[in-house]
């Protein structure tokens, strides 16, 4: 299968020779990248029973995927990051020597690729051949990632002619589940014992294995585009983020471009798709993506940023027409769904697409299922991955190679408690420390003392690197820029005593945003307050929606007594990182505190 015209770079020929004799798989295919070869490969999978093919009417060329039911989401416990000197991974990754594990590894990917076909996927982050992209070889035993990866980044042929001799990420994938002559294949192969998610940062390699879901599997998304990248950026100066990026163009025309962080399944993806309500005519949301930016100072002191991804890999649960139009617009055709239900007309279906769920299914396991069944028909975690190309909201900005600019920072978490629905950071440095401290509550509890989870700049599983060292790095970017983004905190989530949502979210967050963009031009007002600028209930666009005052106060409310338990509590997570601590942040916080003081009762 190997063409020998296109693989004309040494390191990558003999890296795939030890790769084969080390894993000895039954044959190698090099993936081209051609619509053919998706097409080919899509009908092995059908053969297999791991992909059904949807009703040609109702989902063109879709598919509908059944996962392992033990291998369903990312494994942040089996995620190592492997650095020579422990603390340079820092307290919030697991680490391991690199030495120990290369030969766990070794050990376990000897032979592992046995009666399977081992695919070689050439992919480039970003444009092929531009100087912000980032090119990585993925090896792999599974035809389900080859074709995902055809739909999240630019594969084949043009990443080989971009890549020449040139250097790439070293990225080995495999199921771990090696056949013997005569055994039957299952839909769904994976290794029940060993799973392994490892970065390599002494060399910048990348070793998955036993897991074939999402961020597992498709290693040039979390492993390559945050962890790889994210250590890569700090020694060259830019930032890889968890963040989705998006263009606001006001009916003047102008498009603003913000990129946001929030914790994943808590929203990215609908807010990068936002269709305004009525009321709101001449507004746009234009989406660049959806979960990770790439983001560089310019020669002028500018940042830029792009995505680097071609596809999105969406949570299907709660997508339906008034979440989420555009989406839904984009996976009418040409979509891979794992773990959603088969309806009897053979098409998808999950919790929340309709009010009334169908009276009969087959659930993400297979089994029948009735709405009596007393368990979800699709995973939590089920998702779709669809090509950008088929998003009507898409910018056509994101394929340009050069990014957009960046003019502010949304950081949000799921909070029920204490957080308004929006503020302005003071300055960048309150900013950083806003996203360091973020939190998201585990599950959307009604209780006001709902647990946080802290996830630093939404990026806890993700940074590759010393957290620390991180903070320093967005610290530092403050002298670096000459345009400096203003940082916002939002919050959709915030709940009443009877554990109601108080703000409608979805397409009404466009009347944030616009006070953002009003804000980053100087046309916004806006309030002083405790944790720095907010809106007074003039400030925000009401057009299109009944919002009374009282209702924006208890949103909008800032209690200085849960604001120092919050603040207090940050302690815990900024004690965790010992001396390696930017200091700065605990003088930032004493101020914080200090701001309250006049407002705390006195006893
Ligand atoms: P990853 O792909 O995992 O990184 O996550 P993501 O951030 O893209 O998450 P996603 O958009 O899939 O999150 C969806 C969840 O957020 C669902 O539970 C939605 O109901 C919820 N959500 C999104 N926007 C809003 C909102 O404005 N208000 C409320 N209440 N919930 C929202
Ligand atoms: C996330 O968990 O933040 C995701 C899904 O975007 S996965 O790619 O599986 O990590
Ligand atoms: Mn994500």
């Amino acid at each position: 299968m190997q063409d020998p015209t296109t693989m004309t770079n040494p390191a990558l020929n003999q890296w795939i020779d030890e790769v084969r004799a080390l894993c000895e798989p039954d044959q190698v295919h090099v993936c081209d990248g051609s619509e053919a070869e998706y097409q080919r490969l899509c009908k092995t999978l059908v053969t297999a029973g791991t992909f059904i093919r949807l009703d040609e009417a109702k989902r063109p060329n879709s598919f509908l995927c059944r996962s392992d039911p033990g291998d369903v989401a990312r494994l942040e416990h089996r995620t190592f990051v492997c650095t020579s000197n422990r603390e340079d991974a820092g307290p919030t990754n697991n680490w391991a020597d690199p030495a120990s594990m290369r030969v766990e590894l070794s050990r376990l990917f000897k032979g592992s690729m046995r009666g399977r076909t081992m695919y070689v996927i050439p992919f480039s982050m970003g444009q092929p051949g531009s100087d912000l992209s980032m090119i990585g070889v993925q090896i792999t035993d599974s035809a389900y990632v080859a074709v995902s990866m055809k739909l999240m980044a630019h594969i084949g042929l043009p990443v080989l002619r971009a890549l020449g001799t040139g250097e790439f990420v070293r990225c080995l994938h495999s199921v771990g589940a090696p056949l013997a002559p005569g055994d039957r294949d299952v839909p769904w192969p994976c290794n029940a014992e060993h799973k392994y998610i490892v970065s390599f940062q002494d060399d910048g390699s990348i070793a998955s294995f036993g897991s074939g879901y999402g961020g597992n599997a498709l290693l040039g998304k979390k492993c390559l585009a945050l962890r790889t990248a994210s250590l890569k950026g700090r020694q060259e100066g830019w930032l890889a983020e968890h963040m989705l990026i998006m263009g606001v163009e006001a009916p003047t025309g102008k498009t603003t471009y913000v990129a946001a962080a929030f914790p994943s399944a808590c929203g990215k993806t609908n807010f990068a798709m936002l269709l305004p309500p009525e009321g709101f005519a001449g507004w746009k949301v234009k989406t660049i993506g959806d979960d990770i930016a790439w983001i560089r100072p310019d020669a002028v002191g500018t940042l830029r940023a792009i995505n680097p991804e071609t596809g999105f890999f969406g949570v299907a649960p709660g997508t339906n027409e008034k979440t989420n139009p555009n989406m839904m617009a984009a996976i009418a055709r040409d979509t891979i769904f794992t773990n959603c239900a088969l309806t009897p007309d053979g098409d998808v279906w999950w919790e929340g697409l309709t009010d009334v769920p169908p009276p009969a299914l087959v659930d993400w396991r297979g089994l029948d299922w009735t709405p009596q069944a007393g368990r979800p028909a699709a995973h939590p975690n089920a998702r779709f991955t669809v090509s950008r190309d088929r998003c009507p909201s898409m910018d056509p900005s994101a394929a340009d190679p050069t990014g957009v600019q960046i003019s502010a920072f949304i950081f949000g978490g799921r909070l029920s408690h204490t957080f308004p629905l929006v503020f302005e950071a003071r300055d960048w440095r309150e900013g950083v420390y806003w996203a360091a401290t973020l939190g998201s509550e585990a599950t959307a509890a009604a209780e006001n003392q709902a647990a946080t989870r802290r996830d630093p700049f939404a990026m806890l599983p993700f940074c590759g690197y010393n957290m620390a060292d991180y903070f320093t790095h967005w610290l530092s970017m403050d002298d670096r820029l000459v345009n400096v983004p203003a940082i916002f905190r939002v919050n959709w989530f915030r709940r009443d005593e009877g554990g109601a949502f108080l703000w409608p979210g979805f397409r009404h967050n466009v009347r944030v945003l616009k006070w953002i963009v009003q804000r980053t031009e100087n046309t916004g007002d806006g309030e002083a307050a405790s944790v720095g600028l907010v809106p007074g209930y003039d400030d925000i666009d009401w057009n299109g929606l009944d919002y009374d005052r009282q209702t924006f106060d208890a949103l909008m409310k800032l209690d200085p007594a849960e604001l120092e338990r919050e603040l207090q509590s940050h302690d815990a997570l900024l004690q965790s990182f010992g001396q390696r601590l930017p200091p700065e942040l605990f003088a930032i916080r004493r101020a914080l505190l200090d701001g309250l003081d006049g407002a705390l009762p006195q006893n």
